[in-house]
């Protein structure tokens, strides 16, 4: 049983941050079957390092399942890439898992012949039984065509403690250290140790989340520092928090502040405006956090409302100013094209941003209405935009969508809203476009 793993390049995305530490979901999924059974051949292609063409010259002949990570960024070289296997194998699987493929399954298989499955949330469990010969009515998570229509199986959430954390020693970490090298950074490591979003869970989240999992699962803080403990000796100097907010469980937070090391490794994280408060920030500096990303997106109390963000204005002006104060840098996620944007809404954001946000790193988007968020619902239940988006199983011209976006919801034009947020990005010290052409080669 010989699997491929894939994570496609991505075709719209400006800084391709991907370069710098490997792509953990595949990784994740080759741990898991490598430790289950040895005797399975699996290997993982990531796109955060290799261009479209060095994939497909990379691809094997003679694997029996192909595996892509799919995402909403990503979608379109995860098409070609599938076209070009089925050209040259025929007979082999082809699945697709990930966020965008987890929000999308039918369209995708009504729309894709060459798809042949798609795995909801974690898929370590479903390959592993796909390598396995299970008939495909047994595969946990998989939703497939029978007798000529899509049919899903039963859903299972893994404990994140009873899934292996991604083991690094399977893969060549040095192209993603000389990445970093070129890029002049420390050598960057990246682990999840939480899934989901306790905002989602408990109050149902922003209207922009385009991260489907559900409910907050979490893997055992010592377990983690075991996890970067290797990463440290492998070399590691700068480990990544990938998760939706290093603060969301507070418990876990202490246990992992209680572990602490006292070997030199920085981090980098993410957390909500309302969870910045001197406790967490000393605890924080403690730990030796470098950075913190905030999704703060307006500073208009209506435009927060309007999207279910959980903070608050004075909280954004907290956060940023206590960061600041403590020599932690915030990396601050602003979203412009919020329901009912106005004009004054925007003067609101802009003048939070030349008050607070000089010299700090700023990502500025226009609302982008991804599936699952409920912003892409929100948008498809009006006639026209169902007939023009909702039988696409990608959002096929991006721009487009969000326009349309903005021309249902706002009460601001899209241009206007393009000059504020070019005025934003100027005061930033390092800017994050979405839209930018800097890739990696
Ligand atoms: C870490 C991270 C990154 C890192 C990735 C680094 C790397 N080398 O992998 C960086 C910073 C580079 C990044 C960049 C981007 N990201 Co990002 N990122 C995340 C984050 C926080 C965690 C993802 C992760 O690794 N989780 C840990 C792994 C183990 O879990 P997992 O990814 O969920 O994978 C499991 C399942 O999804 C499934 N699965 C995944 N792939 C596959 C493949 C197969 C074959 C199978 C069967 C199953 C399967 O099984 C896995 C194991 O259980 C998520 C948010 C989140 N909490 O999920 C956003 C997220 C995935 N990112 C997102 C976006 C939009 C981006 C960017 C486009 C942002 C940008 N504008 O630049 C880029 C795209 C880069 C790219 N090449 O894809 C969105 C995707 C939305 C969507 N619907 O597609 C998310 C969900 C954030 C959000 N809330 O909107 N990201
Ligand atoms: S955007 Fe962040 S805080 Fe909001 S629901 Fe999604 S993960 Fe949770």
């Amino acid at each position: 049983m010989k699997i491929q793993l894939i994570d496609p390049p991505c075709d719209w995305v400006g800084i391709n941050w991907g370069c710098l530490t490997p792509s953990i979901s595949l990784l994740s999924i080759m741990t898991y079957i490598r430790q289950k059974d040895p005797s399975v051949q699996v290997s993982m292609l990531d796109g955060g390092i290799l261009a479209e063409e060095k994939i497909k010259a990379a691809i094997e002949e003679d694997a029996d399942i192909y595996g892509l990570r799919v995402n909403a960024y990503n979608y379109e070289s995860s098409i070609r890439l599938t076209d070009f296997i089925k050209s040259i194998n025929p007979k082999a699987k082809v699945v697709f898992g990930g966020q965008h493929a987890t929000a999308l399954p039918n369209l995708i298989l009504k729309n894709r012949p060459n798809v042949d499955a798609v795995i909801k949330f974690d898929g370590e469990r479903a390959i592993y039984q796909l390598s396995q010969g299970y008939n495909m009515d047994r595969v946990n998570n998989l939703v497939y065509r029978k007798n000529g229509s899509v049919t899903a199986n039963r859903i299972v959430y893994e404990d994140m403690n009873e899934i292996p954390y991604p083991d690094h020693s399977l893969i060549d970490l040095s192209p993603y250290f000389e990445n970093s090298r070129k890029l002049g950074k420390e050598r960057r490591g990246l682990i999840s140790s939480h899934k989901g979003c306790l905002w989602r869970e408990k109050k149902g989240g922003c209207l922009f989340c385009a991260q489907p999992d559900m409910g907050l699962r979490v893997r055992r803080a010592d377990i983690v520092w075991e996890e970067i403990d290797k990463l440290h000796d492998f070399g590691v100097e700068y480990i990544y928090h990938g998760v939706d907010s290093t603060l969301d469980d507070w418990k876990w937070f202490e246990e992992f502040h209680a572990l602490r090391r006292d070997y030199n490794i920085k981090f980098d994280g993410y957390a909500e405006a309302f969870q910045i408060n001197p406790k967490s920030v000393k605890m924080l500096k403690e730990l030796n956090f470098q950075a913190i990303f905030m999704g703060i997106e307006s500073n208009d109390a209506e435009m927060l409302k309007s999207i279910n963000k959980a903070s608050k204005p004075f909280q954004n002006e907290q956060a940023v100013r206590l960061l600041r104060e403590n020599g932690i840098m915030p990396r601050v996620g602003l979203v412009l094209g919020l329901p009912g944007e106005t004009e004054e809404s925007l003067q609101k954001t802009l003048d939070f941003s030349r008050k607070h946000l000089e010299g700090t790193q700023i990502t500025c988007s226009i609302l982008n209405p991804l599936p699952p968020s409920p912003a892409y619902y929100h948008l498809l239940s009006i006639p026209e935009m169902h007939e023009k988006y909702g039988k696409w199983d990608y959002l096929k011209d991006n721009g487009q969508i969000i326009r349309d976006w903005v021309k249902n919801f706002c009460k601001v034009d899209y241009e206007r809203i393009m000059e504020v947020r070019n005025e934003i990005l100027s005061l930033a010290q390092g800017t994050r476009s979405f839209f930018g052409p800097e890739m990696m080669d």
